[in-house]
């Protein structure tokens, strides 16, 4: 007989730490901290004045010795230095957790030399690390935009799933009216809804899901294992047409290339709404994202979201960008039970079993 426990290791409680990195990477989980209440927030920092002004579950000063509280002025070696040099307090805080979720602005020294090591010594300990990047913008000046592209390429090598945004395509929104927080406000916006969708899936801190098709962390592990670059597009619509005007919002998202989303090799889709998201609506956004992102990995789960009235909100969370086989780096985090997860997979083989028939890929 099968006896479903509650003390089953897979009932056990799965960590999800969120790490803010230099002055970016504190001051963006400040301002999301309280749409993800309920997950560890930590900030890593070398200058002092910038954690004191910021919120985080636990702030810690790293490279004291090297910066002495007075950050890294501008030099990346410097930040992988002062990493480095607290890298056993740094597992300290981050140990315990299944996925670091990693956040900081690339192009100063902090958030781009200390994220790398941060990165890597998350992995040492067996958690899958996503990152997500905010580059400079171009009214910046070339030799930021230059440190900030250089510690791209260095933290896609150290983390699973990096994210990119871009501060310069905020250029592109189509508001002319907004300020300079509002526009940061929307990169918040992305990175708070893709944590969000994750940690609603794995951690069921909230709520079980009203449909996963057997997403779980095994399923997000997957997708974001080694995968180098993913995106994120967000959507939401009101009224009769809302799914509808929320996936074609989610996949034309300003801040995403279009042609970047069609290299996708897996995807996530998550739909909040109220309990009155219909069955045929969520057909219907599922044959949309068919047509028009041809990967062949996709994941859905559709939660129940109490503070949206008629409104449905999609975010799509795309992994492995112009990936074929994904070679995964470092040692895997366990499989809940004790099982390790494969180190290498070939993507393009996965079944489609994450959805219903109904849903599946035609043709
Ligand atoms: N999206 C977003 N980007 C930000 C924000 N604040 C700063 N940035 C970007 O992040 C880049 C890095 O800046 P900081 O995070 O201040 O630098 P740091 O990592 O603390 O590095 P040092 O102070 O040089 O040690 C900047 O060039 C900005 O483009 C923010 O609130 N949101
Ligand atoms: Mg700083």
């Amino acid at each position: 007989m099968v006896k479903v426990v509650e003390e089953h290791p897979e009932c056990a409680e799965i960590r999800i730490k969120v790490a803010g990195v230099g002055n970016a990477g504190g001051k963006i989980i400040s301002r999301i901290r309280s749409r993800i209440q309920g997950l560890d927030t930590v900030l890593f920092n070398t200058d002092a004045l910038g954690l004191r002004d910021c919120d985080a579950d636990v702030k810690v000063l790293i490279g004291e010795k090297t910066c002495r509280g007075q950050g890294t002025g501008l030099d990346p070696e410097k930040g992988k230095i002062a990493a480095s040099e607290d890298e056993s307090r740094i597992q300290e805080e981050l140990r315990g957790a299944r996925m670091v979720m990693l956040i900081a602005g690339l192009g100063g020294g902090t958030g781009t030399g200390s994220s790398p090591v941060i990165a890597k010594a998350a992995k040492e300990l067996g958690a899958i690390v996503i990152a997500f990047v905010a580059t400079p913008f171009k009214l910046e000046g070339g030799e930021r935009i230059e440190r900030a592209q250089a510690g791209l390429e260095r933290i896609g090598h150290a983390v699973d799933t990096y994210i990119h945004l871009p501060n310069e395509k905020l250029h592109s929104l189509p508001d002319e009216s907004l300020t300079l927080g509002q526009a940061f406000e929307k990169i918040d916006d992305i990175i708070a809804r893709t944590i969000l969708s994750i940690s609603h899936l794995v951690t069921r801190k909230q709520s079980a899901p009203a449909m996963s098709l057997d997403v779980d962390f095994s399923t997000i592990a997957s997708m974001v294992q080694g995968s180098g670059r993913g995106i994120v597009g967000l959507g939401q619509g009101k009224g009769p047409d809302r799914m509808e005007t929320a996936v074609r919002a989610a996949i034309e998202h300003p801040l995403i290339e279009r042609s970047d989303i069609m290299e996708a090799r897996s995807i996530l889709i998550s739909i909040s709404g109220g309990a009155d998201i219909k069955l045929k609506e969520v057909t219907a956004a599922m044959d949309i994202i068919q047509t028009r992102i041809p990967c062949e990995s996709k994941s859905l789960c559709v939660m129940h979201d109490k503070n949206l009235n008629d409104e449905v909100q999609i975010t799509i969370l795309a992994t492995g960008i112009g990936k074929t086989k994904v070679e995964v780096k470092g040692k895997p985090a366990p499989a809940a039970g004790g099982g390790e997860l494969p180190l290498t997979r070939d993507v393009d083989a996965r079944p489609n079993y994450e959805l219903p028939p109904a849903l599946r890929s035609r043709g």
